[in-house]
């Protein structure tokens, strides 16, 4: 069988998406039409510069003082964790367990919040604490509606090829210690990148047997101010989230483990990477896999603000569920434990 998926994986690659694991590029936004026609129906993502080039929050978005004047009386959603990682596998109470951590969520002031993003980096004098807004959902219509005027309030070329408005806007403020574990979601998303860069592993949805996905045990995060320590608690009642365990990027120490525990991942193609600049968009068709990571302006944050589209679940949507309930020995000999072959739906998104 696994011979079966790996001709699988290449013949998508031969037939549509390429060998070279870079993206299409193009210089200008597409018609609705050849949007349509060259990446929504393929499933195939791309990269699309020149399309935000009339957004104010290019040029305001830079500067500290605009977005602490203009938010000055909002407080905006913050994610605190010790290390950067939320919605994202760490080890838990349990030796050698891994559990699915979200984060401590805190309403805070937009300037605060700002202030912990930019002072809590590579050189931050807290190194347990990173601060990541990126609460999703629609939130940047509520949370940063006096910025809303510095972009669109939705994609043209998408809303006219998709036939319908975002169901979300979201905005993500973050610095280099920020990252967004391997997952997928159920919708078209259009990434526009305002300030600072954006890093993206993405693998097709075709390649979901090398995501590893298990279920783990769902914990929080819970911060004290007074003590500025975190805690980590299994939820009770127990709940468990099915997730990819694959780190692409292993610590020294982890490397080996990971390279022998996740071998369809790592001797695979190679995943698409991609960095998406100032100015730039990423097309991330719904249910590929991706890893995010960042690197922050000279201010030390990364701005981003994006579109969640709802995906059509038609027949593609039906070959993926059908694609991931075949066994794969290769994983299963490595791992007894659990794995996750039918719907894959979670309240936290999809996986
Ligand atoms: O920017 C990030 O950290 C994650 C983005 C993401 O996962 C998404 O847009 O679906």
């Amino acid at each position: 069988m696994e011979g079966k998926i790996e001709t699988l994986w290449n013949e998508v690659r031969e037939l549509s998406l390429g060998n070279s694991g870079q993206l299409d590029r193009l210089n200008f936004p597409p018609t609705p039409l050849q949007f349509l026609r060259d990446f929504v129906s393929q499933n195939k993502p791309c990269i699309i510069s020149n399309a935000t080039n009339h957004w104010p929050a290019l040029s305001r978005w830079t500067r500290d003082s605009y977005l602490t004047d203009a938010l000055s009386s909002a407080h905006v959603s913050l994610h605190l964790t010790p290390h950067g990682r939320a919605d994202a596998l760490v080890p838990s109470s349990t030796p050698s367990s891994l559990c699915f951590a979200s984060a401590h969520v805190q309403r805070t002031p937009f300037p605060e919040a700002l202030l912990l993003i930019t002072t809590n980096n590579g050189e931050s004098s807290s190194p347990n604490l990173v601060a990541y807004a990126q609460q999703q959902n629609n939130f940047f219509p509520s949370e940063y509606s006096t910025l809303a005027a510095d972009c669109d309030p939705h994609i043209d070329f998408a809303s006219e090829a998709l036939g319908c408005l975002p169901e979300a806007v979201n905005m993500w403020i973050g610095n280099d210690r920020s990252t967004t574990s391997f997952h997928k979601d159920h919708y078209e998303n259009l990434y526009a990148v305002v300030t600072g860069q954006k890093h993206f592993l993405l693998l097709p949805p075709t390649d979901v047997h090398r995501m590893y996905i298990r279920e783990y045990p769902a914990a929080q995060y819970s911060y004290s101010q007074a003590t500025g320590e975190f805690k980590l608690e299994l939820e009770s009642p127990p709940r468990c989230v099915p997730w990819s365990s694959v780190d692409p990027y292993p610590s020294p120490e982890d490397r080996d483990e990971q390279l022998s525990n996740f071998p369809l991942f790592f001797n695979g193609p190679k995943p698409f990477r991609c960095t998406i600049n100032p100015g730039e968009m990423l097309y991330l068709p719904s249910m590929w896999f991706h890893h995010v990571s960042q690197s922050p302006d000279s201010r030390g944050r990364t701005i981003a603000v994006n579109y969640w589209y709802d995906m059509q679940f038609d027949i593609k949507y039906a070959y993926f569920n059908f694609l991931q309930s075949i066994h794969c020995p290769s994983i299963e000999n490595l791992t007894p434990a659990e794995t996750v072959n039918d719907d894959l739906g979670s309240d936290i998104g999809d996986e």
